[in-house]
Formats: structure tokens, sequence, C-alpha cells
């Protein structure tokens, strides 16, 4: 198909993704199997059948279930390596990459060998032919606000690997405003900064990521589409979104791809970036996503062009970085 190739063809960066989220439930068997670690399914087809989210909740559960197969400084590195290979295979040139450090933290495994494993394989992937990377740690949302600080003082040590801080889990009732004070202690320390916001929650969380937390990017944000003046402003303002369109049809955010709102933003003059945040549970990596919206809103190449350039664009890379890559 036409639209599918020149989509696998086009040099893009993914600008989110959960590296705990491209863990296939093969690589989970196989690393608890290394680690001694039992899963609590029967098996990889048992494991997978449980893949029918209801909501965000519902997936969160069964994502961080899953990480309880990644103990070891290797299975970090092992990881990011396979995602980094897939995405060098689509043609993605650059990466940002989330992963949380609590997720690992409460159930003993140190930041240490989390972030050297991660940057070790972002490292090597770099001079073995691509992509590029940043590191963005993210603090789960449903946690306090002191736990968020606590684990930034843990990363200072590493602080020279870690690109910027992100906010991610269950978003309903905790709105950006909570983490006002460890995002002001981020950025004091020269951190990006970057929240979920608008993904289950309201239009308001956007604008309070914003406003509150400083952020540079949202990510999903697709819930600014419910206030027209929002929508104004972050087209003014250039504020890029990181949309991942099959996670919100997976997470029943919307009932399907021609109800979502992706090409209503990006007419509306948003920089909308194309994502596919958690790809081993939702059903495709960053040129399956492409794909669902080319065939929802029949996309011409000259569309699919400008989403790939506002990827490199809404990068943290530096501008002659972009101005080579776009
Ligand atoms: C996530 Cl899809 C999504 N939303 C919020 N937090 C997350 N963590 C991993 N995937
Ligand atoms: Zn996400």
């Amino acid at each position: 198909n036409a639209a599918q190739d020149f989509i696998a063809g086009l040099p893009k960066a993914e600008l989110h993704l959960h590296i705990e989220g491209t863990l296939e439930p093969e690589t989970a068997f196989a690393l608890a199997e290394r680690n001694g670690v039992k899963l609590p399914y029967a098996s990889v087809e048992a494991m997978r059948r449980l893949y029918d989210f209801k909501n965000l909740e519902d997936f969160l559960d069964l994502y961080y279930q899953a990480t309880q197969a990644l103990l070891t400084e290797r299975d970090f590195y092992d990881l990011a390596r396979a995602y980094l290979d897939r995405a060098r295979d689509e043609n993605v040139r650059h990466v940002e990459i989330f992963f949380d450090p609590q997720a690992h933290m409460r159930r003993g495994v140190p930041f240490g060998p989390v972030v050297e494993g991660l940057s070790a394989a972002l490292n090597d992937a770099a001079r073995e032919g691509g992509p590029t990377s940043r590191l963005l740690m993210c603090f789960l949302r449903d946690l306090d606000e002191a736990d968020a600080l606590a684990t930034l003082e843990a990363a200072r040590p590493w602080l020279d690997r870690i690109t910027g801080v992100g906010l991610d889990s269950a978003e309903a009732g905790n709105p950006p405003g909570k983490f006002s004070e460890v995002y002001e202690r981020a950025r004091s320390l020269g951190l990006r900064a970057v929240a979920h916001a608008g993904e289950e929650g309201p239009a308001a969380y956007v604008a309070e990521a914003l406003d509150r937390l400083k952020v540079e990017r949202i990510d999903h944000g697709v819930h600014a589409i419910d206030d027209a003046a929002l929508v104004q402003r972050l087209a003014r303002e250039q504020v890029p979104l990181t949309v991942c369109p099959l996670s919100n049809i997976r997470l029943c955010v919307y009932p399907d791809m021609r109800a979502h709102p992706i090409q209503r933003l990006f007419e509306a003059g948003v920089v909308v970036t194309v994502n596919s945040d958690d790809p081993a549970y939702f059903g495709g990596y960053v040129n399956e996503n492409y794909r669902a919206i080319q065939q929802a809103f029949t996309l011409g190449t000259a569309e699919l062009t400008q989403l790939a350039k506002n990827s490199f664009s809404a990068s943290f890379l530096s501008n002659d970085d972009k101005q080579e890559r776009i």
C-alpha cells in the first residue's frame, strides 16, 4: 500500500514513548525466567488476553505488574536496545524516552541500575546507526509530591543522563498543580519539563500544566479540543502535543479513530505529533499510529510530512540539529 510505504520511509522522531510500555509479553516471560521471578500470568497468551482495557487505570494495573520482570541493569539495557532497534527499522531518527523510576524504586529496584542500563543502550544505539535519543524521568501523579521530590533527589547523581521530567500515571483527581514545587525544582536544576494532561483529564488540566508547571509540551492533550479558546492558545503559542492515537482508542478515550480529535487539532494549527505511548500494549509502534490516522482521515503526503516535521521541531534537539533533520 502506497500510504504505508510513504509512512515507513518518512524520517521521524518519537516523543512520547514509555520504555516500560515496550515490554512485550514474550520478553516479560523471558526476563522473568532469567531473574527467577514468577509473573502472575499462566502464559504469554494468557497475558495477552488481558489486553482488553476499559480505561487508563485498568491498563496501568497490568503495566505496573509486568514491570516485576525487570530487575537488573542488563534487563533495562536489553529492553531499551530492543525498542531502539525496532524504532530504527521504522525510520525513527530520534526518540525521547520516558521511564518511571518510582515504579521500580517502590519494588526495591534502585535508580542506579535503571538509568545506567537505559543510558548505556541509548549511547550504544546512537553510535551504531541510531536513533539518537534523550531520557525523560516521569513522576507518578497518583503518589504525593513529597515522593516526587525524593525521587528527584535520588536522581541527582545521574542528572547528566536526564534531559527532563514528565508526569504520568492515573490522571483523574491528580491535577498538575499538585506537582508545582517539584517542577520548579527540576527547572532550577536545568531540566526540561513536559507533562501528561488532558488524556482522561479535562482541558483545564492542560492549561494548568502550562501555567503552573511551565511545561514546554503536553503529552496527549487531546481533551483540549473541548475548549476552543485553549485550542487557539496552543496554536498561537505553538505548544506541541504528543498525541498517541492507538493508545486513546485502546484505553477508550474515544470510541473509534474517526471520533479522535487529532485532525481537528491539526487543522486548528496546533503542533501535533504522532507517537506510540506503550506500543507493546496498544497494538502498534509509531508507523502503525501514522497509518491508523492516515486511514481514518485520508491524510495525504503533505499532511504526513508536516506531522513528521513537527516531531523534530517539537523535540529537545538543539536548533542546529533540528535544522539538519527537518
Ligand atoms: C501511560 Cl497511556 C499512559 N497514560 C498515563 N500514564 C502512563 N504511563 C504509561 N502509559
Ligand atoms: Zn504516555
